[in-house]
């Protein structure tokens, strides 16, 4: 194995060269349980954990590893044990607001190339969700693609339905429907799979992207669990992301169901996702226009005239408002905590100018 079997490309490569010459381990994270990592460095799997430097430098998330990063460590304890030194710069993450009160990103995985956006066939199908991971896979410069999976629940009437609704919204996305029970649908999802890419499972609990992970590398490695049965949702079975080497030398992370996927730091995968209503807005007759009670909204008078629908208009303005309150709590937070740290410096400073 090399570091290109899990999946460095020229880019990475060309960012970690020179740690490389310095003495430096490059390895990938593929594994992160809260403080311990998993890294790999082309050979094995090794346990990792983080130097003090890195802690103390680290300001937010973005400064941590996260899946799918390419790292410089140092390997200890006969290759036993590592320490991570320098986080790599990210040719693209994915990113969703942390889960909980406070507001603060949380990295997903990075240096992906495309995602596999899941959603199943039954009553978790929502466009509005969809537009939701879209936005934010878009915004991380990642491609997305999306996976009807369960089709096997779902008559082909209704699969026509589904179809047809995701191709109202958008014409030139890659959708397939697939069966996690059919050898011949999991072997289509294997053809999108190019060796040497990195590709990214997202998508609620209980829609099947461990069992498809599991058919793509031909064994019962992840668990699965069966979703429960009084209202059809998953049970989160999948705690923890985790990167996998596929046989034919694609690379593949699964990750927990998410409940919620907040929208941070999202301009451009809105800008992308609803490019038709990022056209309409420069015939707002106000800059600020909120696009709900104005006149000379362009807008509203696109809804009026049936040329936008209200549904996909009140998607759209919630995601903005959403992230717009979300990045300017995170804005004010960081600028309180460097502040604090620079309170804290001139303390120790002032201690020290009176030894
Ligand atoms: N009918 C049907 N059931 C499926 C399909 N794929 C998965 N399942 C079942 O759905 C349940 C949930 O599958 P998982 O693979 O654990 O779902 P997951 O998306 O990994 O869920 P989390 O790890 O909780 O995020 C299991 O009982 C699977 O057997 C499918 O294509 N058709
Ligand atoms: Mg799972
Ligand atoms: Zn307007």
């Amino acid at each position: 194995m090399s570091l290109h079997s899990i999946g460095l490309s020229l880019w990475s490569e060309y960012q970690i060269e020179d740690r490389i010459r310095e003495g430096w381990t490059a390895a990938r994270v593929i594994a992160v349980h809260r403080t311990m990592y998993v890294i790999h460095d082309g050979e094995k799997e090794i346990k990792a954990e983080l130097t003090g430097r890195l802690k103390f430098i680290a300001e937010t998330p973005r400064d941590l590893p996260t899946v799918g990063d390419w790292v410089a460590a140092q390997v200890l304890d006969d290759g036993e044990f590592a320490i991570i030194d320098i986080v790599m710069p990210r040719r693209t993450v994915i990113a969703r607001k942390a889960a909980g009160d406070k507001i603060d990103e949380q990295l997903i995985a990075s240096n992906v190339d495309a995602a596999f956006i899941v959603q199943a066939c039954d009553q978790d199908f929502n466009l509005r969700r969809l537009e939701r991971y879209l936005v934010a896979v878009r915004s991380g410069n990642v491609h997305p693609v999306v996976l009807l999976s369960k089709s096997d629940l779902a008559t082909s009437d209704q699969l026509a339905q589904r179809l047809a609704e995701i191709r109202q919204i958008e014409p030139f996305l890659s959708v397939l429907p697939f069966s996690n029970e059919n050898e011949n649908d999991t072997a289509r999802v294997a053809k999108l799979l190019e060796p040497g890419k990195t590709y990214c499972l997202l998508g609620s609990s209980g829609v099947g992207k461990s069992t498809l992970a599991n058919r793509l590398i031909g064994s019962e490695l992840l668990k699965t669990s069966s979703i429960r049965e009084n209202d059809g949702k998953g049970k989160h079975t999948t705690t923890s992301r985790q990167l996998l080497v596929l046989d034919h030398g694609a690379i593949l992370i699964d990750t927990p169901g998410m409940r919620e996927f907040g929208a941070i730091g999202i301009d451009s995968g809105l800008l992308q996702t609803f490019s038709e209503i990022e056209e309409l807005i420069s015939g707002c007759r106000f800059n600020d226009c909120s696009h709900t009670v104005e006149s000379g909204c362009a807008l509203r008078q696109a809804v009026q005239n049936d040329e936008l629908s209200q549904d996909r208009l009140d998607s759209y303005l919630k995601l903005l408002r959403e992230a717009a309150r979300n990045d300017m709590s995170l804005a004010e937070r960081r600028e309180k905590d460097r502040n604090q740290a620079k309170f804290y410096k001139k303390v120790i400073q002032a201690k020290k100018d009176r030894r």
